[in-house]
C-alpha cells in the first residue's frame, strides 16, 4: 500500500480517457499535462495517444492499453485489458488517486482493478454526458453503470444539468460534485484580424466545431447557415472530424452553398485556437450536450454563439450566447443575423463572452479545484470522500 499523500506534496495520479478529439478526453488530457507540469507523478492510460498528448512532458507517462483479438473474439474486451494495466500500475507507480473521465466502461474497469488484489485504489469519475444521457441510459450498460459511480470514491459531473439528470436516470444516493470544464484562455484568446464591423472584407465567418458525431446534428447547422448566406455575405468553417462531416458537405452542395463552406482539418489545439480566434459566430445545433466545450472555446475566443437550448449550454452560457429551439433552422438563422447585422450588439456579445470564459472557466481555476479534490480521494476512505 503506498503512504498517504502529505497534503501539499506531490501526488502519484493515473487518469484514464479516451484519446478521440471528442471533450471528455481533451478534458482528461489537459489535467495531465498540467498536474505532470505543477511536479506531480502522472499517468495516462488510453487506447490511443490522446490528439491533444502531442509532445513529450516531463512527469507524464503514457500507457497504452492493449487489446488481444482473437479469432474467438467478435468484441474484443478492452474494459479487462484496461483494468488490468490499471492493477499493474497502480502496483507498480504506487498510484494514490485514479481520475476516470467518462463513466463507461472506465469506472467499471477501475472497480474491476480494485477488485482483482489492490484493493487501496480509490477513483474519481467524471461523467461527461452521452455516458448518462444516451449510452448510460441504454439497458445493455445502465446497471453496470450506476454500480460503478456507487463504487466510485467520488463522481463529479460537467454541469449541474448532468449531475441531475444521473440522479433521475440512476436514482443514484452518491453525492456529484458540479467540477465544469475550462479552457486555455492565453492559448484561446481574441485574434488580431478583428469582428465583421471591424475587418475589411466584411464575411462573415461562421464556425462550428465538433466531433461530428449524430447527436450534433451537423446538417442543421448547415441548413441554417444557408438561411443565413441569402441575407448576409458568410462563409462557413466546419471545424473537426467524424462520421456524419461528408453528410454535411453534401447537404451543402444540396442547398447550393458548398462554395462558401470550408472544411479544413484541424491538426491541433493550436490550428483550432487560430481559427476560431476571428471567427464572428459560433453555431450549435446539437440534440443534447451536456457543457459544449467547443462553445466554451469559442466563448474564450470572444466568438458570441449561437445553440440549440439543451442540456448544461444554458448555464455555461448564462446569457452570453443565444438560445434557440432544437431542430428549429430559421429561429437560429435569426438570432444569427441579429448578431451578423449590428456590429453593436455583436461586439457587446463578444465581450461578455470572453468575459465569462475568463472569470469562471480559466484552467487555472478548475484545475486547483480537481488538485484539491484529488488530495481529498487519495485521503478519504476508499469507499467514499469524507
Ligand atoms: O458524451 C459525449 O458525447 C462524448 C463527450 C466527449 O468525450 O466529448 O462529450 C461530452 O463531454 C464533453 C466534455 O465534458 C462536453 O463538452 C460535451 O457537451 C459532452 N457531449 C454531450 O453531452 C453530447
Amino acid at each position: 500500500m503506498s503512504p498517504s499523500p502529505s497534503s501539499a506534496g506531490p501526488l502519484r495520479i493515473g487518469i484514464v480517457c479516451y484519446p478521440t478529439v471528442g471533450g471528455s478526453g481533451v478534458v482528461a488530457t489537459e489535467i495531465a499535462i498540467r498536474a505532470a507540469r505543477a511536479g506531480h507523478d502522472v499517468h495516462l492510460l488510453s487506447y490511443g495517444r490522446p490528439a491533444r498528448l502531442q509532445e513529450a512532458v516531463p512527469g507524464l507517462r503514457y500507457h497504452e492499453v492493449q487489446v488481444s483479438a482473437y479469432p474467438l473474439f467478435r468484441y474484443p474486451p478492452y474494459d479487462l485489458a484496461l483494468a488490468t494495466r490499471m492493477a499493474e500500475v497502480h502496483e507498480e507507480a504506487g498510484i494514490d488517486v485514479w481520475h476516470v473521465h467518462y463513466a463507461i466502461p472506465h469506472a467499471v474497469s477501475a472497480w474491476l482493478a480494485r477488485a482483482m488484489g489492490t484493493p487501496d485504489l480509490r477513483f474519481l469519475t467524471t461523467l461527461h454526458g452521452t455516458d448518462i444521457t444516451v449510452v448510460g441510459a441504454d439497458r445493455a450498460y445502465a446497471r453496470p453503470t450506476r454500480f460503478a459511480l456507487e463504487e466510485s470514491t467520488a463522481v463529479t459531473a460537467v454541469s449541474r444539468y448532468l449531475a441531475d439528470e444521473t440522479v433521475i436516470a440512476f436514482g443514484s444516493r452518491k453525492p456529484i460534485e458540479v467540477v465544469p470544464n475550462f479552457v486555455d484562455t492565453a492559448m484561446f484568446k481574441p485574434g488580431v484580424e478583428g469582428r465583421y464591423w471591424s475587418r475589411g472584407d466584411r464575411e462573415r465567418r461562421i464556425v462550428h466545431a465538433s466531433n461530428f458525431r449524430p447527436v450534433k446534428r451537423v446538417g442543421d447547422t448547415v441548413r441554417a447557415f444557408a438561411l443565413i448566406a441569402a441575407e448576409l455575405p458568410a462563409r462557413l468553417y466546419l471545424l473537426g472530424d467524424g462520421p456524419d462531416r461528408e453528410h454535411a458537405l453534401a447537404i451543402a452542395a444540396d442547398l447550393g452553398v458548398a462554395d462558401r463552406v470550408d472544411a479544413p482539418g484541424v491538426k491541433n489545439q493550436r490550428e483550432l485556437a487560430e481559427l476560431l480566434a476571428d471567427a464572428d459566430l459560433f453555431l450549435s445545433t446539437s440534440e443534447t450536450e451536456s457543457f459544449g466545450l467547443s462553445m466554451l472555446e469559442a466563448m474564450s475566443c470572444g466568438v458570441p454563439c449561437v445553440s440549440t437550448r439543451v442540456g448544461g449550454v444554458p448555464e455555461v452560457f448564462a446569457g452570453t450566447g443565444r438560445l434557440v429551439p432544437l431542430g428549429d433552422q430559421p429561429a437560429m438563422a435569426r438570432a444569427a443575423l441579429e448578431l451578423l447585422d449590428d456590429g453593436e450588439l455583436h461586439r457587446a456579445a463578444s465581450t461578455a463572452a470572453r468575459e465569462r470564459a475568463v472569470s469562471e472557466y480559466r484552467a487555472e481555476l478548475i484545475f486547483e479545484r480537481y488538485l484539491e479534490l484529488y488530495r481529498r480521494v487519495a485521503q478519504s476512505d476508499r469507499d467514499g470522500c469524507r
